[in-house]
């Protein structure tokens, strides 16, 4: 299977189905109104990221996805049926961006995300939606929404932990088969390996993906040789091995071109942390190494581990330099995961005022008020209260008793309407009070 990964894609959602005007027409119903549904609505085009994809391969041959439209309402009020999702499955890793290449939509990094890159157009309602009052009988119904459409960039970055990154010839593919189960084509002239190959390492108690890239060259960021646009897929590992061909004649020359690409590349590629390595050890004649290694320390400021990936000398030590900076890497993101987690809701009253030392104390209910602390009810009531706190219309009924028991408060009379001030309402005309008050004062 080819590796690819850039896609062009064309994408639409679904429209949403028209509202219906129906009226109903039946036996022994007269009068029977307004009928039209509503329509469905259109489905949406959502990514989904699975793990069992490793390129974009199916967006080679599906250039087109639509999700389908909601069908039309129908009479009886029936909604029609919405239009089903069209679910573009693409692999983890993957970026999705707009048509200009550049707008970043969503990152699908994390297995079985989903999101909704359009969404599907409402349905229109129906006639019956709109009866009223006022117009019982209404012989118009809304369309349904339209559907977006979008012209879609997926770009694969994959995901790995390293990276192999030199010149072609380097012993790049020669060195992950070396460290992995990879087999990746081995041969002794440039460009062998035209697409990124994975293999998984496993070093100690630490497992990790390290990806072969194609061989990079001067002014790779140009265009020249194969370019420099399979570097994205060393944009998110956390490390990178850079091989030089110890066999060469200029290794700090071979190393600093390198470096200029990566540099001109960006996206933070020259500064993530590099573990270099002077491979082929097996073929440098002895006195031209110490010499060789001594150029390429200069020239990078770092120790320098020879290597063979023939051989296997030397191999494990460089694979435990990249282990130390993977798992720091992972200890990293696992912390900032778990600050990241948001903080649960507070569910009782305690646990709401301490997260919020200002927050008002809640106003004690009636009969409760015993357990109110004091300096609550202090700031209540401006005046001292002896006892415990009352709230105000318990307090007025303790007052009203107390002068009662002291004889200095008058009785309280029944409420009537001349004391009230009010007037009687006067009974309506033709009822029975009336007509008991008309027989009173006949009587009189
Ligand atoms: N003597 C010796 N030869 C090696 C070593 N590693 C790789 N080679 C040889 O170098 C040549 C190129 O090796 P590859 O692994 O294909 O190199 P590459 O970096 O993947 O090259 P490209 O895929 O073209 O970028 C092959 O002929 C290998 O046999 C080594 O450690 N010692
Ligand atoms: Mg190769």
């Amino acid at each position: 299977m080819r590796f690819l990964d850039v896609a062009k894609v064309y994408a639409a959602s679904g429209a949403g189905g028209n509202g219906c005007i129906a009226f109903r027409r039946e036996k022994f119903i007269e009068y029977g109104g307004p009928y039209g549904g509503d329509g469905g609505r259109g489905g949406d085009v959502i990514a989904e990221a699975v793990e069992n994809l490793n390129t974009l391969i199916d967006y080679r041959f599906q250039q087109h996805v639509k999700a389908k439209s909601g069908e039309g309402g129908k009479g009886k009020v029936m909604t029609g049926a919405g239009g089903a999702d069209a679910i573009m499955k693409v692999p983890v890793g993957t970026e999705i961006y707009e048509e200009d290449g550049e707008s970043l939509i969503v990152d699908m990094a994390t297995p079985g995300m989903r999101y909704r890159l359009l969404k599907g157009g409402n349905g229109g309602f129906g006639n019956a939606h709109f009866k009223s009052p006022t117009n019982q009988a209404p012989d118009f119904a809304m369309p349904g929404q339209p559907a977006e459409e979008k012209i879609l960039i997926l770009k694969l970055k994959l995901i790995a932990d390293a990276g192999l990154i030199g010149m072609p010839n380097a012993g790049k593919s020669t060195f992950l088969s070396r460290v992995s189960a990879a087999r990746p084509k081995i041969a002794d002239y440039p460009f062998t390996t035209l697409e990124p190959q994975l293999g998984v390492v496993k070093i100690d108690e630490t497992d990790f993906v390290l990806a072969d890239l194609p061989g990079l060259i001067e002014g790779a960021h140009e265009g020249v040789g194969l370019g420099d646009r399979f570097l994205g897929h060393a944009e998110r590992c956390a490390t990178i091995l850079h091989l030089v061909d110890g066999t060469g004649d200029e290794v700090a020359k071979t190393y600093k071109t390198i470096r200029k690409e990566l540099e001109a590349y960006g996206h933070g590629l020259a500064s993530k942390p590099e573990v270099v390595a002077l491979n082929k050890v097996d073929a440098i004649p002895e006195k031209e190494l110490a010499k060789k290694k001594a150029a390429l320390e200069k020239a990078s400021g770092q120790q320098v581990h020879v290597i063979s990936g023939v051989t296997g000398a030397g191999v494990n030590a460089v694979l435990r330099a990249m282990a130390r900076e993977i798992t720091r890497r992972r200890l990293h993101r696992a912390d900032e995961r778990q600050y990241a987690r948001p903080a649960p809701m507070p569910r009782t009253r305690a646990e709401r005022q301490a997260v919020n030392y200002q927050a008002p104390v809640v106003a004690p209910s009636r009969g409760k008020s015993e357990s109110v602390p004091a300096k609550v009810a202090v700031k209540k009531s401006a005046a001292p209260v002896k006892g415990p706190a009352k709230s105000p219309r318990r307090m007025d009924t303790a007052k009203v008793k107390a002068k009662k028991a002291a004889g200095t408060g008058k009785a309280l009379k029944p409420r009537t309407a001349k004391a009230s001030g009010k007037a009687k309402a006067r009974p309506r005309i033709g009822s029975r009070a009336a007509a008991r008050a008309k027989k009173k004062t006949a009587r009189r």
